[in-house]
């Protein structure tokens, strides 16, 4: 009976690694991914999947050895929908089933509460997206970015504003998450600090679709800047509401209404140069060539444009495996002290080094507008 039940579990094992693809002697790598694959910003949350799926793919062909084995990379992707709450029961469920990192989540409103699970269980966490301070600032080792923050975001953005726009009646409205508010507070900061006069301030909230009552007393302002705290899945509809009330103010946001899919979901609302948006890195020089080329293979790949998050996600994966090969271990403790000591990884989206709160050193913005419905950049900034 004892023998019986040996040559089952081994049967069993052998099992499990032919139906992933594995061989006996390869090191399996399990990545985690968590993003708002459903609901309103599905489509930012599927191409964070996609870019972490392709770096995936391109490790196994590629072919990687840590410590001496040949390493199978397998990606663990889990849904948060953009909640706080979900947000957290998605990573206990990837510490269950012990990822030996996670790239995500989208949000700052996500990735903030689920840092905290990740390092109590001692496990990497790279966000690709998330720009609210406090991500990084909560004291966790485990807790990394590679995009600039919200501080950057909003204090370029505001004094853009001021300076380049020149606006006289600049009106904040924000959707209250953690990104939405607090990229709107550093805006507001910087456009005072630039000696700018803030109109009008309005809130709404993620979910909202009606935007009547707010714009209405933001052109009661005659406000000629509009600047919006929050996703594109909102910034869309509400681009278009100023154009039915007449409201022809520049439109100005940070990287989350920065995405190819906002003139669809504007409906044709956006005038060209309207929209001022900043992405949160930004490539420059020779760089630019690779960053093409990504945005190309991904294409070709998945039949779909880079939203804006791809190129990121897929750095994040590649520095966590460049830290695991380093380290010669993909145990989550022997490779998270090289990993936070990563300096000069040339990525798809630039340089990466991480500073000791695990934030990106010297990160970039690059200002886009958009004409003829596609998205122009304007300049990088550092
Ligand atoms: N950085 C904008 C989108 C993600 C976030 O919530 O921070």
């Amino acid at each position: 009976m004892r023998h019986h039940f040996t040559i089952s579990a081994v049967a069993l094992a052998a099992a499990t690694l032919i139906a992933s693809g594995a061989c006996a002697q390869d090191l399996v790598v399990k990545i985690g991914h968590v993003g708002p694959t459903s609901g309103g910003i599905a489509h930012l949350g599927k191409d964070i999947e996609l870019g972490a799926r392709m770096a995936i793919d391109d490790l196994n062909a590629k072919g990687v050895t840590i410590g001496g084995k040949k390493a199978k990379f397998e990606l663990v992707p889990e849904d948060d929908a953009g909640d706080p709450k979900q947000g957290t029961a998605a990573a206990q469920k990837l510490v269950d089933s012990k990822v030996n990192g996670v790239v995500g989540h989208l949000n700052s409103g996500t990735s903030i509460p689920a840092s905290k699970v990740y390092a109590d269980a001692g496990i990497p966490q790279i966000s690709p997206s998330a720009t609210n301070p406090k991500f990084t600032r909560s004291g966790h080792k485990t807790t990394f970015r590679v995009v600039a923050d919200d501080v950057h975001l909003g204090g370029t953005l505001g004094r853009y504003a001021v300076k380049e726009l020149k606006g006289q009646s600049i009106a904040v409205i924000d959707d209250r998450t953690a990104y939405g508010q607090g990229v709107a507070e550093e805006f507001e900061k910087a456009v005072k600090a630039a000696g700018g006069n803030i109109s009008e301030r309005q809130f709404t909230t993620d979910k909202s679709t009606d935007f009547t009552a707010i714009l209405t007393a933001v052109k009661d302002k005659k406000a000629d800047v509009v600047f919006y705290g929050g996703m594109d899945a909102v910034a869309g509809p509400m681009i278009r509401q100023m154009k039915q009330l007449g409201l022809n103010a520049k439109f100005v946001g940070g990287d989350g209404i920065c995405s190819s899919e906002l003139p669809k979901l504007a409906a044709g609302a956006m005038a060209d140069g309207q929209v001022i948006c900043a992405e949160a890195g930004g490539v420059e020089g020779k760089q630019k060539i690779g960053m093409e080329k990504f945005k190309a293979s991904f294409k070709k790949k998945f039949n779909l444009d880079v939203q804006i998050y791809a190129p990121y996600v897929y750095d994040a994966v590649n520095v966590m495996v460049a830290a695991m090969v380093k380290a010669g271990s993909a145990d989550p403790a022997k490779y998270l002290p090289v990993l936070a000591k990563t300096d000069n990884y040339h990525g798809v989206t630039g340089d990466i080094s991480f500073d000791d709160k695990g934030d990106i050193r010297n990160g970039a913005l690059t200002l886009f507008t958009y004409k003829g419905e596609k998205r122009e950049e304007m300049k990088v900034v550092r």
